[in-house]
């Protein structure tokens, strides 16, 4: 890229600290998240897969928003290109009764990553789903008439697309017009009625529906240690949902676990000048643990299933303690020593020369190993990779408890991954793909370190 240009490591920077600042004036809670995150961080101590990606970890966040129309969702791949940020991995939460199928849009370079991992969990409404034909009319010409992007942020994508990036300049300009996109609008386009019908259909078609745009409707601050945040929210005045999302505790922490806060109640002014409240925004925090290979993942599937099928978490805590005990007997099953991970294939893991191993290679001691050979000797190390994605199970519980759980189930139709990406307008990567390439590339160096040696002797 030409250098006049602004990186788009640097354009993701930007905007993730530019929403971050938008999102804390307008829920201030989410501020307090952040200052008890930060602690917490400050005082937790060093596990492999957080030491791997320490020094992203101030910085690191991931927003949720939630389109109308394919229109937006293509244009909002424009978008995020600029940023660094592709499509990667489908989630079809129709199956949890939600009327939404989504992707995340985030970098996928290690550098990229190790910059800033910032990452938006991307929702489309599927207006298929919604029962009514004539509510269905509706739903689509707000959506058709709304422009969600500012014409200048349009405008400077497009430039910044024929010319290949944006100057100094440009850069600020675009990254303010595209925050614009995620505000609130406490000023709804319709009136207090069609509001209530939307309501009813599902509150997820109102959120989405009754407003001018996509406001972002949470920010996640990663944390090392998600039992203390989630222990010191309620000294705070915050209320965490009641279970923890995801896998138990472990010596080895695997994917993500996450919880947040119930939305908050916010004033609405409908187009008929009635007023009335939503409830949208809320806040979450993750913990992130190593990325699992489809037979780890399919491990975690199998015992999560088992315990969800045995107990569900109750909307209002009341077995919470009982779905812990659970969900920790559940997974014991579940390997929780490193090595173990990696030699039964359930993590992805990056390799790397230790400094006995650069030694060695360059003196040409060695060749011909195998990598469990050369980590047995101490040559190479095997970190684990951080899963950089989500989980449909806890979406749809993080969903459940924002929205209320006494929503109406929602026919679960096929998942429909080809209109998704035909909304986008691209492919959307595989996220398994992703973590194994770098798991073989880092592999394959550390062999040719010594094979290159064998060569030249
Ligand atoms: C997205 C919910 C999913 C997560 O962290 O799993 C999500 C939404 O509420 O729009 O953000
Ligand atoms: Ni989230």
């Amino acid at each position: 890229m030409s250098p006049q240009f602004v990186s788009a490591d640097e354009l993701r920077t930007r905007f993730s600290t530019g929403m971050s600042r938008m999102y804390r004036d307008e829920v201030p809670a989410y501020g307090t998240l952040l200052d008890i995150v930060e602690t917490v961080n400050e005082q937790a101590p060093d596990a492999p897969v957080e030491t791997a990606s320490a020094g992203r970890l101030s910085v690191e966040r991931h927003g949720a928003i939630r389109l109308g129309t394919a229109r937006e969702l293509f244009d909002m791949r424009r978008m995020f290109a600029l940023l660094g940020m592709e499509a990667v991995g489908y989630y079809d939460l129709s199956v949890a009764g939600i009327p939404v199928h989504s992707t995340a849009f985030r970098p996928t370079s290690p550098h990229a990553l190790a910059r800033n991992p910032f990452r938006v969990f991307t929702s489309l409404l599927r207006l298929d789903l919604i029962a009514s034909d004539e509510l269905r009319a509706k739903a689509q010409s707000l959506l058709q008439a709304r422009s969600i992007f500012t014409p200048l942020a349009l405008d400077l994508c497009s430039r910044a697309e024929q010319i290949g990036g944006l100057t100094a300049d440009e850069a600020d300009v675009f990254v303010a017009e595209f925050t614009k996109t995620f505000q609130w609008h406490a000023q709804a386009p319709v009136t207090a009625a069609l509001y209530e019908e939307l309501l009813a259909s599902h509150r997820l078609t109102a959120d989405i529906v009754s407003f001018k745009g996509p406001h972002i409707n949470h920010l996640t601050p990663r944390t090392l240690d998600i039992e203390a945040v989630q222990a010191q929210m309620p000294e705070h005045g915050i209320a965490p949902k009641a279970v923890i999302e995801g896998p138990p505790a472990r010596q080895c922490p695997i994917l993500l676990r996450q919880t947040s806060f119930k939305a908050i109640v916010e004033p609405v002014l409908f187009a008929d000048g009635e007023s009335g409240q939503h409830l949208a925004r809320f806040g979450e925090i993750e913990q992130r643990g190593a990325a699992l290979t489809p037979k780890g993942r399919a491990l975690y599937d199998r015992l999560l299933d088992a315990v969800r099928a045995d107990i569900l978490p109750a909307g209002d805590g009341s077995n919470a303690d009982e779905y812990r005990a659970r969900l920790e007997a559940g997974f014991a099953a579940f390997p929780d020593d490193w090595e173990t991970l990696r030699r039964e294939g359930l993590a992805y893991f990056q390799y790397a020369l230790t400094p006995e191993g650069q030694a060695a290679a360059l003196s040409g001691g060695e060749c011909d190993l195998d990598i469990d050979t050369l980590i047995a000797r101490g040559l190479v190390a095997a970190t684990p990779q951080t899963y950089e994605d989500f989980l449909p199970v806890s979406a749809a519980g993080i969903f459940a408890s924002n929205l209320g759980d006494g929503d109406a189930a929602i026919n679960a139709e096929r998942s429909n991954q080809e209109a998704f990406e035909t909304a986008l307008g691209a492919p959307i990567a595989d996220p398994f793909a992703l973590y194994a390439t770098l798991e073989a590339r880092s592999q394959a160096e550390c062999l040719e370190a010594f094979q290159a040696q064998a060569v030249a002797e």
